[in-house]
């Protein structure tokens, strides 16, 4: 792979197989999108898009003017390629079916993930996760897929530099908007988790609502070289998924959001954001897991369904893994 190739030449070098043809057509609808996204949002505070709505989306959060405009960019930029059929977003109660020529595909996304943070400046980006339709006139029920299932899943991040980072199922690669040449290109090549870390993210203000394998984990986390762990930890926490989940790639850590007292379920969203991101790292060497079982083998029965998360560096994650399996063993 050379260094700063573009996207363009990396996907016609690299992508193979069934889904070669549309992948790199649909992908291009994507860097398009994500283009118009990185300049609404940096020019959001001039245009005055860094406001709120008065209308609140399917999971009851008010919507940001950022997070519609972004998700109309999507719809819109995504029907050129005429390969999906359907798409699932954040903002929107239902599928939206496309017109298309010959749908083959459904793409699952939350258009501006973190989107709180945008007008404190603070990094925020576009989940998305690809899956096989079955017609071009696809259902509600189409869409409930298991993660096992994604033909690509991929990430931009709108950060110091706006990235996007894909796996198609043969490992991760980032690659940086050249502002110049308004081109992505090739700068993080087979992007790897290492299975040790030090780093740990999660909301520590819902302590109290944690279960007890999570409380263990994160307390031992604490304890540093005076407990059971005998090595420091550190602590971050962006409350922007797309950020963490970089950070971890590039040098490692876990994040973390749990089920509790207050959500059975957890925050995060299985069809958008829990299963794209999980695809990204596990192919990046790094594990996901709801506590009980694998991230990517939960079987969804709703497309906004929420999923406990805890993603990182194999070693901690499995360690976690461990400490819900000795729980519910002794329940
Ligand atoms: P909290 C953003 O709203 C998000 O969905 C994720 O990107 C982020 O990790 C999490 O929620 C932040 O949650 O509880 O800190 O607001």
């Amino acid at each position: 792979m050379t260094q700063n190739m573009t996207i363009t030449e990396f996907l016609a070098q690299h992508l193979q197989g069934e889904h070669s043809g549309a992948l790199n057509a649909i992908l291009d609808d994507i860097t398009v999108a994500v283009k118009q996204i990185a300049i609404a949002i940096d020019a959001g505070a001039i245009t005055g898009n860094m406001g709120s709505l008065a209308t609140e989306n399917v999971q009851g959060e008010v919507q940001k003017t950022l997070d519609v405009l972004t998700n109309d960019i999507f719809i819109e930029a995504i029907q050129k390629s005429g390969y999906v059929a359907g798409m699932v977003s954040e903002e929107l109660i239902d599928p939206v079916n496309l017109t298309v020529k010959n749908g083959q595909y459904l793409l699952c996304v939350d258009p501006l993930d973190g989107s709180s943070n945008v007008n404190v400046n603070i990094s925020v980006g576009t989940i998305f996760s690809l899956l096989k339709a079955k017609n071009n006139q696809p259902e509600l029920n189409d869409f409930l897929q298991a993660g096992t299932q994604q033909i690509c899943a991929g990430y931009a991040m709108y950060g110091t530099s706006t990235m996007l980072v894909l796996t198609t199922g043969n490992g991760v690669n980032g690659f940086t908007l050249d502002k110049t040449s308004n081109d992505f290109v090739l700068t993080h090549p087979n992007m790897q988790i290492p299975q040790e870390t030090t780093e740990f993210a999660i909301n520590m203000s819902n302590y109290r609502f944690w279960q007890e394998p999570v409380q263990r984990y994160i307390d031992e986390c604490l304890q540093g070289t005076e407990g059971e762990r005998d090595k420091d930890f550190n602590m971050r926490w962006v409350a922007s998924m797309v950020a963490e989940v970089h950070r971890i790639l590039v040098r490692g850590g876990v994040f973390m959001y749990p089920s509790d007292a207050k959500a059975k379920m957890g925050k995060l969203r299985l069809m958008y954001e829990a299963n794209p991101m999980s695809f990204i790292v596990e192919q990046a060497g790094g594990a996901s897991t709801t506590g009980l079982q694998r991230v990517m083998e939960v079987a969804p029965t709703g497309i906004h369904q929420r999923v406990p998360i805890m993603l990182g560096s194999k070693n901690e994650i499995d360690r976690v893994a461990i400490y819900h399996q000795k729980k519910s063993k002794r329940k």
